[in-house]
């Protein structure tokens, strides 16, 4: 139980999980999708406030400006201790100004009449403030007096019902309009407010002058905006899941292009169009073939054969390097039973760096093992330096199960990566295989020819064994072979073949000359592909 929750670990949880990346990819498309609608949405409604404000703005500039004409008109009216004459007068200005209820003339001397009988109150009149928004007295509702000092004291009172209304129009949904004069405000409800901060917070105009104390405030809450965004404007929103979902296609079909190949491996697999070739490892001195490294092929149904340097990458990306590994071993373990191995030969099979972080893979090489333990052959898993291996306690577990079970440990392509001894000594490597670029300079590049002359000192103090690659000539190989390593892989003693060439290769190099010439280009011309 505890080893299957380890195996379900190591398979899942330290490999990336597309599924959850590609989510997460496609959630962060909607919600730029849903960002760009608020955006617009916030852009829109403030657009439409800023409309709303100055239409506001202009017609209540209108009514006021009439009030204000009207206090002109006012000023000339002369009054006297009989007030008939007068109350007449600022009766008809009353009349002939929308909205207003009441007047009212002070003269310098203090007589005071006013446009109705019913009201000869004469309000405390405050110095020299010349507007008054007050909640009126007598039916709850507001009511705007406008008053002027000078030679006496003007006043014409308006009703607020006029102002109401127009706050009214202006408001819709979630706009609020305010009518704001010093330290009260009118709203939409009717009722005169004392100010308050939330009010400070929206968008504000100020009437021109001569009534300039007055200022219009509109606001639009937040949470409006918000569901503007996914109701009021569906076009908006249609257009931000359109762009959000061309964002989510185009990455669906760079993932659909990566799958499609990763489709096409696992049908490959199921369909066993993937095999082996074999290509010798042999001892620098005689030619003798000690071993073998065994070379995943894939010959398409439509495409033919498919360079491995193409569809190892493809496989590893896919996450299916393992499952296409498992495969192989599968098959090699079935072809090399066929094979008689000289003692001490050893197999060697490239392994993905992840795939040594997986439990599974010792499970994977235990029939192979019994059988090449039938045939005292070696089994070298070949991990390449390109990727390090993850410093984990299930890959050091891995491999320590793998050590106890006599399987060696290669690594593969040494001079591309950056290993240094800690690595080599902390992983126990058995056998470097030099990258192929550092024969190929040999009397070339006299840099890489220095390096390739110093890992031999090297590895003997790290008790590792060398296997150079490439090696495509004679020379190449004298060169080698008197410098003292001991084993060579290359074109030039064999080509990756499949399992019957390598086999007739096999024993005819047994049986007839070990002359590495006449083996190695008698044979590369018969094998391959
Ligand atoms: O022989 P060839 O040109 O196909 O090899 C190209 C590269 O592919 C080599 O570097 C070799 O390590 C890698 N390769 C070939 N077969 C396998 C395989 O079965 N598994 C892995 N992980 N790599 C492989
Ligand atoms: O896993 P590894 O990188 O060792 O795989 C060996 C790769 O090198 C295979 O692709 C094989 O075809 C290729 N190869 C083997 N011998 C030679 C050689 O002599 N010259 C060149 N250029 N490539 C070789
Ligand atoms: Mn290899």
């Amino acid at each position: 139980m505890l080893k299957k929750v380890r195996t379900l670990w190591s398979r899942y949880a330290l490999s990336p999980k597309p599924a959850v990346v590609y989510s997460a990819a496609l959630a962060s498309c909607l919600l730029t999708g849903w960002l760009l609608s608020l955006l617009v949405t916030w852009q829109q409604d403030r657009t439409e406030l800023h409309e709303r404000v100055s239409l506001l703005t202009q017609q209540l500039d209108q009514q006021i400006g009439l009030a204000n004409g009207a206090l002109g008109r006012i000023d000339g009216v002369p009054v006297s201790a009989a007030c008939d004459l007068p109350r007449q007068m600022l009766a008809s200005v009353v009349q002939s100004t929308p909205h207003a209820r009441y007047a009212l003339r002070v003269g310098a001397d203090g007589t005071a009449c006013t446009s109705d009988l019913s009201r000869q109150d004469v309000p405390a009149l405050p110095g020299d403030g010349r507007v008054l928004l007050l909640s009126g007295s007598r039916d709850g509702k507001a009511v705007l007096r406008l008053q002027r000092h000078g030679y006496g004291v003007s006043m014409i009172e308006l009703g607020g019902d006029a102002f109401v209304n127009l706050l009214q129009q202006a408001a819709s949904g979630d706009m609020q309009a305010y009518m704001v004069l010093g330290e009260q405000y009118l709203a939409a409800d009717g009722k005169v407010h004392p100010m308050d901060d939330s009010i400070g917070q929206g968008l504000s105009y100020s009437l021109p002058a001569p009534s300039g104390q007055f200022s219009i405030v509109m606001q639009e809450s937040w949470l409006s905006v918000l569901e503007g965004s996914l109701l009021r404007r569906p076009d908006t929103l249609l257009l931000a899941v359109l762009a959000g979902l061309v964002l989510a296609w185009s990455l669906l079909r760079r993932e659909v292009a990566r799958n499609s190949t990763g489709w096409e491996i696992a049908q490959g697999i199921r369909n066993r169009e993937f095999f082996t070739h074999y290509q010798p490892i042999v001892t620098a001195e005689h030619g003798e073939c000690v071993g073998v490294e065994v070379l995943a092929r894939w010959r398409h149904p439509v495409q033919g054969a498919i360079r491995s340097d193409l569809f190892i990458p493809a496989a590893e990306d896919a996450g299916l390097i393992v499952p296409l590994t498992r495969y192989l071993i599968r098959r090699v373990t079935k072809e090399l039973k066929q094979v008689a191995l000289p003692p001490g030969f050893f197999v060697g099979i490239n392994i993905a760096a992840e795939h040594l972080g997986m439990p599974d893979l010792v499970e994977d090489c235990k029939i192979l093992l019994a059988v090449l333990r039938e045939k005292k052959a070696v089994l070298v898993l070949e991990v390449s330096e390109r990727y390090p291996l993850p410093e984990h306690q299930v890959t050091h577990r891995v491999v320590q199960d793998l050590r106890q079970m006599g399987v060696k440990l290669a690594l593969d392509d040494f001079g591309i990566g950056h290993a240094d001894r800690n690595y080599l000594r902390r992983w126990g490597f058995d056998y470097l295989k030099v990258e192929k670029g550092y024969v190929s300079a040999l009397g070339k590049d006299s840099f890489k020819t220095n390096i390739l002359d110093g890992l031999l000192q090297t590895s003997h103090q790290l008790g590792v064994q060398v296997i150079v690659k490439g090696v495509e000539t004679q020379g190449q190989q004298n060169y080698l072979s008197v410098k003292g390593f001991e084993f060579l892989q290359g074109f030039y003693f064999g080509k990756p073949m499949t399992l019957n060439h390598f086999r007739q290769w096999l024993y005819s190099g047994i049986t007839q000359d070990r002359v590495p010439a006449a083996v190695g280009l008698g044979r590369a011309e018969a094998t391959d592909r």
